[in-house]
């Protein structure tokens, strides 16, 4: 079974992520890694912080020869701000006048519900791990995940379809979203260049105001094969697997699995996908993908399309109404340097944890301790298929 673990606080030393079960044999390029940390660290909303850091993956085990070996693979991102932080957050006793204790929790952020539970009147110690920095680690694990999945074909990459109220209006083509990911400049990671600029006049409104904006990412795994996931159990269907993944990213609200919204608000003659067949290519082929390729909890071996909805983030130049820990009286919410939007990168991050979903998914199924038994087990699988 793939697992995966993170470590590191935002503004710590490093992030540490650590991935087992991966077969040996997958080619693993550095460059990729550090390529799709950038991709995480662009888009237009994003703070000063990011011209701070240049994230790089450091892998120290598990990969040799640029290919994995089977054994846990450990990758360690340096945090190029924690010089800064140095004093303020040592590992060992420090001076007590170099902290810096957030004591009036930001509405919306993990701030007061974590003080309260790990009962501490200072929410510094809960905002360190609670922030979204913690996704740099994600996307390098979901970047070797991707290594995998391109091994068989699959690619998993995103898009925003909306930033506030401004909307792409239509669907994507996978063509478009492979221009998108090779762009060298982000501005809302959208694929229409007139509903970007709609989008950048949201932020540039947000900006404007002291406000934050949020939006939805759509995130598409192409040439995935039918039957990844069940409906035998409430726990091994993928859909299930995909909304967790999804959710427990920082800042996002929502998850939708195909046309979610849009089927509730249909009658179900408008929203099955119909089924055809072509006899001369021994195919079954779809009227649509309204389901995003998963029905019954499996996937069906069209797209596999999940979106997320994210809130705006919490932290606000124009701080809301708050209470501070020590005096109980009424206080504005506290404020640091922020990012006023995400959603390119909550894209990124996005594609990550569906990589991850669907790589521990392939390998339930097809096995392998090496890349080439579960190739073999793999070629078997498409050759059942092709003759249903
Ligand atoms: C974050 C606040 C900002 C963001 C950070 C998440 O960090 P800082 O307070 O250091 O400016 O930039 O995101 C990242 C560091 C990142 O790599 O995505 C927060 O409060 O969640």
């Amino acid at each position: 079974m793939l697992r995966f673990e993170t470590a590191g606080e935002s503004h710590g030393e490093c992030l540490v992520a650590t991935l087992a079960g991966m077969p040996a044999g997958v080619p693993i390029s550095l460059t990729a890694i550090d390529r799709e940390l950038w991709r995480r660290q662009q888009g237009y909303g994003r703070g000063g912080r990011m011209k701070i850091e240049t994230d790089q993956a450091h892998i120290v085990s598990g990969v040799r020869h640029s290919k994995t070996i089977g054994s846990p693979i450990a990758v360690l991102i340096e945090n190029k701000d924690w010089k800064n932080w140095t004093e303020v957050l040592p590992v060992e006793d420090g001076e007590e006048d170099k902290k810096k204790p957030v004591t009036r929790p930001r509405p919306g952020h993990a701030d007061l519900a974590g003080a309260i539970k790990y009962n501490f009147h200072d929410a510094r110690y809960i905002l360190e791990r609670a922030s979204a920095r913690e996704t740099t680690a994600r996307v390098a694990l979901g970047a070797l995940a991707k290594a995998y999945l391109a091994e068989f074909g699959i690619g998993v990459l995103s898009h925003v379809v909306a930033a506030g109220e401004e909307k792409l209006g239509r669907q994507a083509s996978w063509e478009e979203l492979v221009a998108l990911s090779k762009r060298d400049e982000v501005l809302l990671g959208c694929v229409d260049a007139e509903a970007e600029q709609r989008m950048k006049a949201v932020v540039d409104k947000a900006y404007k105001t002291g406000d934050t904006v949020g939006g939805v990412f759509e995130v598409v795994a192409h040439g995935v094969p039918p039957g990844l996931g069940s409906h035998i159990t409430w726990d091994s269907r993928l859909d299930g697997k995909l909304a967790q993944a999804i959710v427990s990213m920082q800042a996002v609200k929502g998850v939708e699995v195909g046309f979610a919204a849009e089927g509730a608000a249909s009658f179900g003659s408008k929203v099955q996908d119909t089924i055809h067949y072509e006899k001369a290519e021994h195919q079954f082929r779809r009227g649509a993908n309204r389901a995003g390729g998963l029905e019954g909890g499996m996937t069906n071996g069209q797209d596999v399309i999940v979106r997320g909805m994210l809130k705006p983030i919490s932290t606000l130049r124009k701080p809301l109404e708050s209470v501070d820990l020590e005096t109980r009286e009424p206080a504005l919410a506290a404020y640091e340097r922020s990012d006023v939007a995400v959603i390119p990168a909550a894209g990124v991050i996005g594609e990550a944890m569906v990589a991850l979903v669907l790589a521990g998914a392939m390998i339930e199924k097809f096995g392998g301790d090496s890349l080439t038994e579960a190739k073999r087990n793999y070629q078997g699988y498409l050759e059942q298929v092709k003759n249903f």
